[in-house]
């Protein structure tokens, strides 16, 4: 896929005022500092859109990115921030549930996890709570650039492990890096296959 425009276009806190869920919408979630902007930026080959828009750690947005005037890019931000009150965190979870249960064109959502970092409890009950909600969801492995092509494998391997203690089958995953742009063209192409299916779903319900 070829990047001709990518712009931002609002952030909300309320799904009732996102854009019109009239095109196929992908978002990207995970904890903080997991590599989300950088990824995104990678993505969509601009040096600085995910981060002009949203206080990393400060506001919790959802921020919408509209790209080849054909689908959403939202950057939903992370969770686990260490110093949010719990009120605070429990209203920001509860934003998010609503946005990923509720909001009728998303299409898919990229959760994104750090693999320098040993599997964390709450990637995986965050993962296992799309399972239970049978949301469309893939994982995607961030800073594989810092890792050797061993260490890489180990810590997909031992994620897979936890994973598996809840799932009979390691879910849908990518290894990517924002640095050499590994992955790139996996996320863009299951984001080409989703909007073709998005097309054929409105055209027959029409
Ligand atoms: N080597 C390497 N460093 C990365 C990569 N992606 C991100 N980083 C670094 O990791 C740090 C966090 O990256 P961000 O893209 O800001 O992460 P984020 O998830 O958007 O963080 P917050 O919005 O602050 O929660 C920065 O210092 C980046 O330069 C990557 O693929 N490889
Ligand atoms: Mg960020």
């Amino acid at each position: 896929m070829v990047i001709k425009s990518a712009d931002f276009v609002a952030s909300n806190t309320d799904l009732a005022r996102c854009p019109a869920a009239d095109k196929p919408e992908y978002a990207f979630i995970g904890r903080s500092n997991v590599g989300k902007s950088s990824l995104i930026n990678r993505l969509l080959e601009r040096k600085n859109l995910a981060r002009t828009s949203s206080t990393p750690g400060k506001t919790r947005l959802i921020n919408h990115f509209l790209v080849n005037d054909e689908w959403y890019l939202v950057d939903l931000p992370g969770y686990g921030y260490a110093r949010i009150s719990k009120k605070e965190r429990e209203k920001w979870e509860e934003m998010i549930r609503k946005y990923l249960t509720r909001r009728p064109n998303l299409v898919n959502t990229f959760i994104l996890i750090d693999s320098r970092i040993e599997p964390k409890a709450s990637d995986i009950s965050f993962i296992n709570w799309f399972g239970e909600q049978q949301l469309p969801f893939t994982i995607v492995f961030t800073k594989t650039d810092k890792l050797t092509v061993n260490a890489v494998a180990s810590a997909t391997a031992a994620f897979s492990a936890k994973l598996k203690e809840h799932w009979e089958e390691m879910p849908e995953y990518f290894v990517s890096s924002a640095e050499t742009g590994k992955g790139r063209e996996e996320i863009l192409a299951l984001i080409a296959s989703g909007n073709s299916d998005f097309g054929r779903f409105l055209s027959q319900n029409e």
